[in-house]
């Protein structure tokens, strides 16, 4: 895909969240819609998939670990067609096959249950290893909150992976700069996330998290490395291209009405974000 069908795939990808959760009314958006570009690029054609059949030996494997922000990955997941987009109206409700938080028992396409924060990066650098113990070469990709950077388990799978030498694992922070209860900083001082895993063996870059031809790219860079797994820490906006909670102060779960949808909806097809 071209940088501009990327980036229209990423407008649709928000366009179609909102439209699934109006009538819910409620969500995560904010960690939803600052991995939305990242989403557009993975499941824009940079990952081996086969939607028809979501268990494919030879895919490219995807773990959320901030499972919280689960409905972006399902409405990446209905675009391309791994189950109707009609069930995005379900997402969090009773009998869904569509849990707030991400389970690989009940969805089409997610490859690890996450919402325990730091599980899924572990569980990810896991598969990432079994996969080279067996000799194959499908990438795994991964993502975790800059807050989850918090959890212990982060850095036991930090230290791992290069050990490892798992240059086919490739991960993000989404370095949105805040957590569940505000800024990232005011609760733990991350620092320099790219010197800290640079220190611990990674090839590390810092990327604009929106611009989805530097993603690209440095997801090309990563695919060079030989012996040591990549992280790109995306530099983003949470809440970003949804005008009700890009530029709330505490938008880490959103309650809103249909008509703060449908505006934000609309924004969205002007090409707003
Ligand atoms: C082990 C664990 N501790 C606490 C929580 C509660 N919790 C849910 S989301 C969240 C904040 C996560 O922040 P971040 O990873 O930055 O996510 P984002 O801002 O991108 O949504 C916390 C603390 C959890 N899910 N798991």
């Amino acid at each position: 895909m071209v940088q501009e069908d990327t980036r229209a795939f990423a407008q649709t990808l928000r366009i179609e969240l909102l439209r699934g959760l109006r009538d819910v009314g409620q969500g995560h958006l904010g960690g939803a819609m600052s991995v939305m570009d990242l989403l557009a690029v993975l499941y824009g054609g940079e990952m081996k998939i086969d939607p028809q059949n979501p268990g494919w030996d030879g895919r490219d494997y995807f773990v959320l670990s901030k499972g919280h922000a689960g409905p972006a990955l399902y409405t990446a997941l209905a675009v391309k067609g791994y189950f109707p987009l009609d069930w995005l109206k379900t997402i969090n409700s009773n009998g869904t096959r569509l849990p707030s938080h991400c389970d690989r028992t009940k969805t089409p396409g997610v490859d690890m249950s996450a919402g325990s924060l730091g599980q899924g990066f572990s569980a990810a650098v896991g598969i990432a290893h079994g996969l080279k113990v067996q000799g194959k070469d499908n990438y795994v990709y991964t993502v975790v909150g800059d807050g989850e950077c918090n959890e212990g388990q982060v850095w036991e799978a930090a230290l791992y992976a290069p050990s490892h030498r798992l240059n086919h694992l490739i991960a993000f922070v989404d370095k949105n700069g805040k957590q569940l209860d505000g800024p990232t900083d005011d609760v733990l001082v991350l620092g320099d996330l790219r010197q800290k895993f640079e220190d611990f063996g990674w090839f590390a870059l810092d990327v604009d998290g929106h611009d989805t031809d530097a993603i690209r790219a440095a997801i090309a860079r990563g695919k060079q490395q030989t012996d040591k797994p990549t992280m790109i820490i995306l530099h983003t906006v949470k809440g970003k291209g949804c005008s009700f909670v890009e530029h709330e102060l505490n938008n880490h779960h959103a309650r809103f009405t249909a008509a703060q949808a449908d505006e934000a909806i609309a924004a969205l097809e002007k090409g707003g974000c």
